[in-house]
């Protein structure tokens, strides 16, 4: 047999050089169209910025991790390629089998990813200490998970002010089983309450976040924030809304807490401190006029801090105001 007739015929023909060079910028054109459109769609692939101080500094250092990430790959995969692309067989390139052990290429991947580790580790501890310090609040709320609801209970300047916050009846009435009720047609379906939890915004508010039966979480995406409510223990939280942000905020309970877990959202409506002032003093009012009735009647939702009864199946027997069922 010829050996060297058989390696001959198993030869590809070598591809003329234009040929290549046509199809890498055909691949570099291509790619950079990915990228314009990658670049677009950025913002709605990223993580939201949110409206707190809080949220605001996690987005930093997710950009900047995100940054020293892009950076990494670029300086590995480049590496990688001009290695693949330089040392290639086709080349002639012959494999090193004699190099086990060098020193110098320890020393120089231990120390490189240490410094880089360190460097993101510094603002991620210093955030994560701003996190949990909840001192120098301008105002304070417990909030306590129910099966399945949220109760607010205002303390310090607004004490006094106390209710129930319920999913709304027409996301309630549209999630029966049978209701004949398109849920695209109700606005905010499960995501709406009777009394949302209303707070000013350019002021640290320091939550207070317990449970009065199984664990419970309170979360808001557009904080940045979430914390376990959990039975026996209180957590502590704040939100400092960024003026200018004034709006209403939607979560939910991020823990599955039984039957319902689904049906306790949390709003949040952020007020400015002016119109917060204003919110407060026609509660205090409303307090004290139901002081002076025995039984309160029903008042318009947002407005006065009576409580709705418990949402879900057998809800109906007992839908009376709270200050009934604490009598009882
Ligand atoms: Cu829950």
């Amino acid at each position: 047999m010829n050996l060297n007739r058989l390696t001959v015929n198993h030869i590809r023909p070598a591809r003329p050089r234009g040929a290549v060079l046509r199809r890498a910028l055909g691949l570099f054109a291509a790619s950079l169209i990915a990228g314009s459109t990658g670049a677009q769609a950025f913002p709605a692939m990223n993580m939201p910025v949110g409206v707190t101080v809080l949220s605001h500094d996690i987005y930093r250092i997710h950009m900047e991790v995100l940054w020293v990430c892009v950076a990494i790959a670029v300086a590995v995969f480049g590496v990688m390629i001009a290695a693949l692309v330089r040392f290639r067989h086709s080349k002639g390139a012959v494999a090193d089998t004699t190099m086990t052990h060098s020193t110098a290429a320890e020393v120089t991947w231990t120390i490189i990813p240490v410094v880089i580790l360190v460097a993101m580790a510094i603002p991620a501890t210093r955030t994560m200490l701003k996190i949990d310090d909840t001192s120098d609040a301008g105002l304070t709320i417990r909030v306590t998970g129910y099966q399945w609801k949220w109760q607010y209970t205002y303390l310090g300047q607004a004490s006094g002010i106390s209710f129930f916050s319920t999913l709304s009846q027409s996301s309630n009435f549209a999630r029966q089983l049978d209701s004949g009720i398109d849920p695209r047609t109700v606005p905010h379906y499960l995501l709406s309450v009777d009394h949302p939890l209303v707070i000013p915004s350019g002021v640290k508010v320091r939550l207070l976040i317990t449970s009065a039966d199984v664990i419970h979480a309170w979360w808001v995406p557009a904080f940045g924030v979430k914390r376990s409510a959990i039975p026996g223990f209180v957590n502590e939280l704040w939100v400092k809304v960024l003026p200018g942000h004034e709006g209403v905020y939607r979560g939910q309970c991020a823990a599955l807490c039984g039957r319902d877990h689904g049906f306790m959202p949390i709003v949040v409506d952020v007020k400015t401190p002016a119109d917060f002032a204003k919110w407060v003093a026609a509660q205090k009012a409303a307090l004290k006029q139901a002081s002076a009735v025995p039984v309160p009647a029903t008042t318009a939702p947002n407005e006065a801090p009576v409580a709705r009864a418990p949402v879900g199946p057998g809800a109906a027997l007992s839908r009376r105001p709270l200050t009934a069922q604490i009598l009882d």
